[in-house]
């Protein structure tokens, strides 16, 4: 049985039994925060100490400490024949809390990265709308823009792993997978100012790259939470996630969400392009495996 206090504690009381907690559980588990003898690094001068650092224009654009080397991103080159139509994976393992930083998002090119100068770039809307419609980038930023928090999983994420364990660390069974926040304009808008037609039931969406990779999205979600995204926590998106501009594509798998977006073509079918027949389709009735990269 427990007593009940007739008075609350006072803060004095409450801070002493606060150090009582702590001492205990410095004599249990944390070992190491200990003051177990004389440390040189505490009772030693160091060499940090003795100079003066870099000054203000050293990283006009900052890099992590160099200290933090071993996080990054990594490949397995068996896995591909060559590293333009390849995959890395972001280091899970090494991160904390919910942002991935955006130099270590994974990346997963067909044909490479491709090099884009902003004012190079245009985006076309096409197909079954009253006015088709070419934006520059400084066009798309006349635009309002949302700021959202998503995360991208390439479909084969985990997939090497389906047949039993094959890569060592989280890193590699995991790490096909990012979480940023995007700044974009609705895709809704930029729809709405071409005029879509009635008929229009869905949305073809193409990257500028050597791959064209293209994709079908229907209607109703390019409406609802499409974002066509410039920015990447706070920054320009990287060239490797689809500079100048980026679908994003809540929710859906990673191949979806084309990047150095070119062109959206209005329609009223899919169009069953290479990536959604040869790659990318669903797992068949008779149990044969489903084609994902
Ligand atoms: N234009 C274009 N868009 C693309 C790809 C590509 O090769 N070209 N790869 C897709 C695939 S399969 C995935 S998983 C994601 C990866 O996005 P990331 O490189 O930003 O991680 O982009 C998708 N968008
Ligand atoms: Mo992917």
């Amino acid at each position: 049985m427990t007593e009940t206090p007739k008075h609350s504690p006072s803060r004095r009381q409450f801070l002493a039994g606060a150090a009582v907690a702590t001492g205990a559980a410095a004599t249990g588990k944390l070992v190491h925060a200990q003051a177990a003898g004389p440390d040189p690094l505490i009772t030693e001068l160091q060499p940090w100490q003795q100079y003066l650092g870099d000054g203000v224009d050293a990283r006009p654009y900052g890099v992590p400490s160099k200290h933090e080397a071993h996080v990054v991103r990594r490949n397995v080159p068996w896995l591909t024949a060559d590293s333009v139509s390849s995959i890395n994976f972001t280091p899970l393992h090494e991160l904390e809390g919910i942002i991935t930083p955006n130099g270590l998002c994974f990346e997963r090119h067909h044909s490479g990265v491709a090099d884009i100068a902003w004012a190079d770039h245009r985006l076309m809307i096409n197909g079954l709308v009253d006015n088709p419609l070419v934006f520059t980038m400084d066009d798309l930023m006349r635009f309002p823009r949302e700021n959202r928090t998503y995360f991208l999983e390439c479909a084969a994420n985990t997939g090497m792993e389906w047949r039993g364990a094959q890569l060592n660390g989280c890193q590699f069974t995991h790490g096909m997978i990012h979480n940023v926040v995007y700044t974009g304009v609705p895709l809704r808008l930029l729809l709405e100012e071409a005029g879509l037609k009635t008929a229009g039931t869905w949305l073809l969406a193409e990257g500028a790259d050597a791959s064209g990779m293209t994709r079908s999205i229907p209607m109703e979600k390019a409406l609802d939470d499409c974002l066509v995204a410039t920015h990447m926590n706070g920054e320009r998106l990287r060239a490797e996630q689809g500079y100048p501009v980026r679908l994003v594509v809540p929710g859906w798998e990673g191949n979806m969400w084309v990047k150095w977006l070119r062109r959206l073509e209005i329609g009223d079918a899919p169009w069953h392009h290479r990536e959604e027949t040869s790659k990318y389709t669903d797992l068949l009735a008779n149990g044969d495996a489903r084609r994902f990269t």
